[in-house]
């Protein structure tokens, strides 16, 4: 995450770079060795099927050959094993998200208008039909990702969600993030990880019927099996490494903006924070704050790498300069730490998530009890994209209804471009009823 030649030029002598990302702030490289030992695996899995998908689960997740699919009655044991706590605040994230997802669901409403006298055309929002949902349980499990999927899924009217999950060292699922699946209302589970999980779903392995859309985050081969499945089926969007950045001014508590930035930070050495801020005594502050929480913090050996190479603080001549630089930046998610929260909510145009006010935090979103999904775009992506919500799993599917009396104005209009391309037998579908119109002589 860093700025852009063409902003830089436009801002200059407007902000200043207190901390650069020692990398440069390029993203991550797709790595040529992962493209093609993805292309390998697809091809052996689509021509090989579940022999192929479970001589790589062997070989690269250990599993041990029992059965593929997790069954009902494991899973709602799952929620049994687990401490009472994590039980009840996996329920909570379920319920937090299924509400904004079906608000969310309500506030979309078909469409119908009458545009002529005689010509209707209008959609109606139709769910995706069959859904797979990617669960990673590596290095850390992301208990959440079932809820921003599934669930979501789910409130949207999937009638059809699978999900698929990596077998952990026991050779079972991961029991949070299984007990996760099933209170978001998972159809059916079943134990792969990676590319191999990926392509069962897409080509129909698992589950009977190939799935149309997949969606779910995981690591750089999960993200570049989905990038090759794309057309294929449908994904949500290709996530790169999480990322946070916080617009704050002098009213801000430099130990919450350390703490958030730290807090997504910890997620890879690749994992950017950014911080712009229109005082320069804030970005003292927070320069030491971060590093004074590195000394404590037990996932510093990934954090503090993350910040060295790609976290940076900027210093802002103003707040349309900061809001101007932060849309360059286009983060995964933003934090506004001001005394003009609402003037940045109304002024900035690119990020996945926005959190306003310090009692907002990403890490409420992440584990679904800010409602909001954590499926979001990285690297710039908010320039040009949504994160996950219910309207990405619905279709508008628009239709038109054509009347006698609006046949005239446009049949003629259709007959004379398409005689003007020379498309003859466009002409004649309109021409022809044209013709209908003429009451017939007896
Ligand atoms: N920040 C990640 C999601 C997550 N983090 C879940 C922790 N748990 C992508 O938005
Ligand atoms: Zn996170």
């Amino acid at each position: 995450m860093y700025f852009s030649e063409a902003i830089q030029r436009r801002f200059a002598g407007r902000f200043t770079v207190v901390k650069a990302p020692a990398a440069g702030g390029a993203p991550a490289q797709r790595d040529p060795a992962v493209i093609e030992t993805v292309t390998r695996m697809l091809d052996r899995i689509r021509t090989e099927g579940l022999d192929a998908v479970s001589r790589y689960a062997a070989e690269l997740d250990g599993y041990d050959g029992r059965p593929l699919e997790v069954s009902r009655e494991e899973m709602r044991r799952s929620g049994e094993r687990l401490p009472e706590d994590l039980r009840a605040a996996i329920e909570l994230g379920a319920a937090r998200t299924a509400a904004f997802a079906k608000a969310s669901r309500e506030a979309l409403k078909d469409m119908e208008v009458e545009l002529e006298p005689g010509l209707v055309a209008g959609y109606r929002y139709l769910p995706v039909q069959r859904v797979g949902a990617y669960l990673p349980a590596g290095r850390f499990p992301l208990t959440a990702s079932a809820f921003m999927t599934v669930n979501v899924a789910k409130a949207a009217g999937v009638p059809s969600v699978v999900a698929c999950t990596p077998p952990q060292p026991d050779g079972g699922p991961n029991p949070a993030v299984l007990y996760a699946a099933y209170v978001s209302g998972a159809d059916r589970v079943f134990l792969l990880g990676g590319v191999q999980a990926l392509a069962a779903m897409a080509y129909g392995l698992v589950g009977d019927t190939p799935v149309d859309m997949l969606v779910g985050a995981g690591n750089a081969f999960v993200a570049e099996a989905k990038r090759q499945l794309f057309g294929t089926v449908a994904i949500d969007l290709l996530a790169g490494p999480s990322e946070v950045a916080v617009i704050a001014d002098g009213t801000a508590d430099p130990e919450l903006v350390a703490a958030d930035l730290l807090g997504q930070a910890e997620h890879g050495p690749d994992s950017p924070a950014a911080l712009i801020t229109t005082s320069g005594d804030l970005a003292t502050a927070v320069t030491a704050e971060v590093e004074r929480q590195l000394a404590t913090l037990p996932t510093a050996p990934i954090a503090g790498p993350a910040w060295r190479d790609h976290g940076s603080i900027t210093v802002a001549a103003d707040r349309e300069t900061a809001a101007a630089l932060m849309d360059d930046l286009a983060p995964e998610h933003l934090e506004i730490q001001t005394a003009e929260d609402g003037w940045y909510h109304d002024n900035l145009t690119a990020y996945g998530s926005l959190f306003l006010g310090p009692w907002s935090t990403v890490a409420y979103s992440d584990k679904g009890m800010a409602g909001t999904n954590h499926v979001l775009p990285t690297a710039g992506g908010a320039r040009h994209s949504a994160g996950l919500s219910v309207s990405r799993f619905l279709r508008p599917l628009t239709y038109q209804r054509v009347a006698g009396e609006a046949t005239p104005a446009l049949a003629d209009a259709v007959d004379v471009i398409s005689a003007s391309e020379g498309m003859a037998a466009h002409r004649a579908t309109a021409a022809l009823r044209t013709r209908r119109l003429v009451p017939q002589e007896v």
